[in-house]
């Protein structure tokens, strides 16, 4: 058996924890991060027959049951996962319709995975459903979007073009768009199951006064949505006060679309 510590997707999630950190993304506790994984990499590392705990969900998740997630845990910080990763992750196997997950390792200080796992497992279900490679949901607290959130208009289509209009890559990176959930209490299977819903039609979804959840098939590819939407909202809090005298056209957008052979959500552009 190997190391785990030695396994990509522990040491990827260590990296994608500490860099997420670094960039003042996740005070704190704030921020979450799960990982699927595939049953036959976490063979190579754990016995998966030996179950150190079972840990009731609060949900059903029929779809994932029998499916590996490794979790970030609930009230760790960001910034410690690469001091203790067993402390500070877990790898949890769904079962029982989702309704348990089985711990298989980590946690170690007796701990749980994060209190957002709800809303982690019912976006899974969502972006699987859309696109079987989706392996990742990602959950943190970035300034500009937040911000955003006090002064820009929560509805969803101008939400989206304000942020392509602040970058060229925008529309590039998220065709899709940014849904945008307004405040809801955190931690609940209510925001989960909204947070779902609108994860059907976006890989982004901001909630308002919070923070954003981004989905993707790695944790570099979903930590660059965030980053890409989050440098968009920067220049949009950058320039929101001032007269605005240039801007990316419809047209322009139009054009990008050819060049980079994607295509913008229907209805976002003129
Ligand atoms: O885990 O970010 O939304 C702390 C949070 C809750
Ligand atoms: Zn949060």
């Amino acid at each position: 058996m190997k190391d785990i510590l030695t396994a990509p997707f522990v040491v990827e999630m260590v990296r994608t924890t500490s860099n997420m950190y670094a960039h003042g993304w996740d005070e704190r506790n704030g921020g979450n991060i799960s990982l699927l994984l595939e049953e036959s990499s976490v063979k190579e590392y754990l016995d998966i027959t030996a179950v150190k705990r079972t840990i009731p969900t609060g949900f059903e998740a029929p779809a994932l049951e029998g499916k590996y997630f490794l979790v970030t845990g609930t009230g760790k910080y960001f910034k410690n996962v690469e001091v203790a990763p067993a402390v500070n992750l877990g790898i949890v196997r769904l079962i029982n319709q989702g309704r348990d997950a089985e711990l298989l390792w980590g946690y170690e200080d007796g701990g749980q995975f994060t209190s957002e796992f709800p809303a982690h497992m019912m976006s899974h279900m969502a972006r699987l459903a859309v696109d079987p490679k989706n392996h990742v949901v990602m959950h943190c607290h970035p300034a500009n979007l937040l911000a955003m959130t006090y002064v820009h208009t929560l509805d969803e289509r101008a939400f989206t073009r304000t942020l392509w209009q602040m970058c060229t890559e925008c529309i590039v990176v998220f065709p899709d768009g940014v849904n945008v959930l307004p405040w809801m209490l955190c931690g609940t299977n209510e925001i989960g199951e909204a947070t779902a819903e609108k994860m059907n039609t976006a890989r982004l979804v901001v909630w308002a006064q919070h923070g954003i959840y981004g989905a993707g098939k790695d944790l570099d590819e979903t930590f660059g949505l965030i980053e890409t939407a989050e440098k968009a909202a920067e220049i949009y809090m950058k320039i929101a006060h001032l007269p605005l005298v240039n801007t990316i056209t419809d047209e322009q957008m139009h054009q990008l679309e050819g060049r980079f052979s994607v295509k913008a959500r229907e209805g976002y552009l003129d």
